[in-house]
């Protein structure tokens, strides 16, 4: 794609799909078993801090035992040889594009290998459980919360992404339905800055219209064939 020197990638859960890790809005998805605000809120924190532990300690293990693929693999490809500027914009927690090898990588919505402490504010590597309460390693406090954006919580590095966005020559998103804002607001900010845009997704999302193409099917065969076109 000649003229594009700057790139924002948006992946969301479809893009770990293929890993073995559920997506939320699929008729088994996570939404399926727990309701969101039982789950992905402070609200749901404070009134019942086992079920959201539980919810998380879970998840955790299973983004443990997954594995990149070749949609991962290929994005880490693209952001080590691609000398413009490259953002990959991630709503997942999971650690499966730094796991490929992905550098440029920001954490929208946290990080389930990551425990927040509320007691000292610091954050600490985590990949056992925190149902039990375990100790926070910096100041002793039992007061570690998973570090996740919960609904009604601002996501992390909002000035960070608005920043590419306004340079971003072209806005990619990949296997997200775009139906949680701010991130559902991105596409539009990226073409109010002259970005063209791209969706790479197995449907079309709620955002569809405002992208100039749409490819759809598996990221796992979408994402390998663009990475290829832009390195060409
Ligand atoms: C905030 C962490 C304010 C937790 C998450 C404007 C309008 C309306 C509502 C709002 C608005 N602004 C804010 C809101 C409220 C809310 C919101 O958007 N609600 C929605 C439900 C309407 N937003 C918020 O609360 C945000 N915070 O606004 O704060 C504020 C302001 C000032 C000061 C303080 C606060 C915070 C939102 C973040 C919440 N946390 N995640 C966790 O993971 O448990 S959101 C979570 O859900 C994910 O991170 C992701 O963002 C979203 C799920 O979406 P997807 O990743 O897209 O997954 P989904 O299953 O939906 O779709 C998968 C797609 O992949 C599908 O399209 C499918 O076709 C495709 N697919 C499947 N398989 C494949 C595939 N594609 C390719 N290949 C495959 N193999």
């Amino acid at each position: 794609m000649d003229g594009v020197r700057n790139i924002v990638i948006l992946t969301g859960a479809g893009i770990s799909a293929e890993s073995g890790l559920k997506t939320f809005r699929a008729e088994d998805g996570l939404w399926e078993d727990h309701r969101v605000e039982d789950v992905a809120t402070p609200q749901a924190f404070r009134r019942d801090p086992e079920l959201v532990q539980r919810f998380y300690d879970e998840r955790r293990q299973s983004i443990l035992a997954a594995e990149p693929n070749p949609a991962h693999d290929t994005l880490a490809r693209l952001d080590g040889e691609w000398d413009g500027e490259l953002l990959i914009v991630t709503q997942n927690i999971d650690d499966l594009h730094e796991r490929a090898g992905a550098k440029r990588v920001l954490h929208m919505h946290g990080e389930a290998l990551s425990a927040w402490c509320t007691a000292c504010d610091a954050r600490h590597r985590c990949t056992g459980t925190l149902l039990d309460r375990p100790p926070c390693p910096a100041c002793g406090a039992s007061a570690l919360r998973p570090d996740i954006v919960w609904f009604g919580e601002m996501p992390y590095e909002m000035d960070r992404i608005f920043a590419a966005l306004s340079r971003a020559d072209l806005f990619v998103s990949i296997g997200t339905s775009g139906a949680v804002y701010p991130a559902a607001g991105f596409v539009q900010q990226a073409k109010t800055a002259g970005a063209r845009s791209l969706e790479l997704n197995l449907e079309r999302s709620q955002g569809s219209a405002w992208f100039d193409e749409t490819r759809l099917g598996p990221a796992s065969d979408l994402v390998p064939a663009w990475v290829e076109e832009m390195l060409r």
